[in-house]
């Protein structure tokens, strides 16, 4: 019988070869696929990152567990976003300079897609000229959504948002933003259209900002 508590054993010790089996197997035995994803994954991610920050476990540590929970990611994929269809139009994701943390984002992505848009995902690590090229190349895009998880790289979300504000195309695309240590009143402040606390919210602010 697979259970949630095995997924986040599994994901917490970093086991990436384990953690589909085992994701198949809660997803075999009835469990709800958005409980695997908050109570097997995202709760086991938070606890690897009590433990780094109380100087339990290092960097490597962390990587190996952000590998297991996208295997875990891979399997439930299918069981949590329905037929994306971009028929919303296309939004460009990225996660902001300086800034590495993709797991986020990709759930973001993952849910934004099965809202019927397009998502062209630059990445991690996105300077915002990178943007800029890419919002020229898709005159098109609806929203830019982008993603900062590190309290260092909030200056980085704000610059970005400053530099597409300094551009001819900003009224015609809407700025979203989230991610850990951003607040509606940080999104407010550095003048984005919107912030959502988590991935589900995010598709639904996506959808509200074209609607
Ligand atoms: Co990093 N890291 N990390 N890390 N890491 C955190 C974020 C940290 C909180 C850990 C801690 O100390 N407790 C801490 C930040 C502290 C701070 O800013 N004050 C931290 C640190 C310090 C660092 C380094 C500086 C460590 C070092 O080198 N000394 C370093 C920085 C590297 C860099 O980016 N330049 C670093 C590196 C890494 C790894 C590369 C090893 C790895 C990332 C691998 C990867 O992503 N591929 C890593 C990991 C895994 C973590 C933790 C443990 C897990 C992050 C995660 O994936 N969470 C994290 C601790 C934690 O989060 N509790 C930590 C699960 C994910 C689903 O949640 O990303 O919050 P989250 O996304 C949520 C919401 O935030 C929201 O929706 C998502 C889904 O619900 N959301 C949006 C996110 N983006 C959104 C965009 C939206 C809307 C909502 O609209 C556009």
């Amino acid at each position: 019988m697979g259970s949630i508590n095995e997924v986040a054993e599994l994901v917490e010790k970093g086991k990436a070869k384990l953690v589909g089996a085992a994701v198949q197997d809660a997803l075999d035995s009835g469990c709800d696929p958005t409980e695997i994803l908050n109570k097997g994954m995202i709760d086991a991610m938070a606890v690897v990152g009590e433990k780094f920050k109380n100087g339990e476990i290092f960097v490597p540590e962390m990587l190996v567990a952000a590998r297991a929970m996208k295997k875990g990611v891979e399997v439930l994929k299918p069981h949590l976003s329905s037929g994306a269809t971009g028929s919303n139009g296309k939004l460009i994701l990225a996660t902001v300079a300086g800034d590495l943390h993709d797991i986020g984002k990709n759930l973001v992505g993952m849910m934004i897609e099965s809202a019927g848009f397009e998502v062209i995902d630059l990445g991690v690590d996105v300077p915002a000229a990178k943007i800029i090229e890419c919002y020229r190349e898709n005159p098109d895009t609806k929203i830019i959504a982008l993603s900062a998880l590190l309290t260092t790289t909030m200056p980085s979300l704000k610059d970005t948002v400053a530099a597409i504000a300094a551009e001819d195309f900003r009224k015609d695309v809407k700025i979203m933003v989230g991610g850990a240590p951003i607040t509606q009143e940080f999104a407010d402040e550095i003048g984005a259209d919107g912030y959502s606390e988590d991935a589900a919210s995010a598709a639904a602010l996506a959808k509200s900002l074209v609607a």
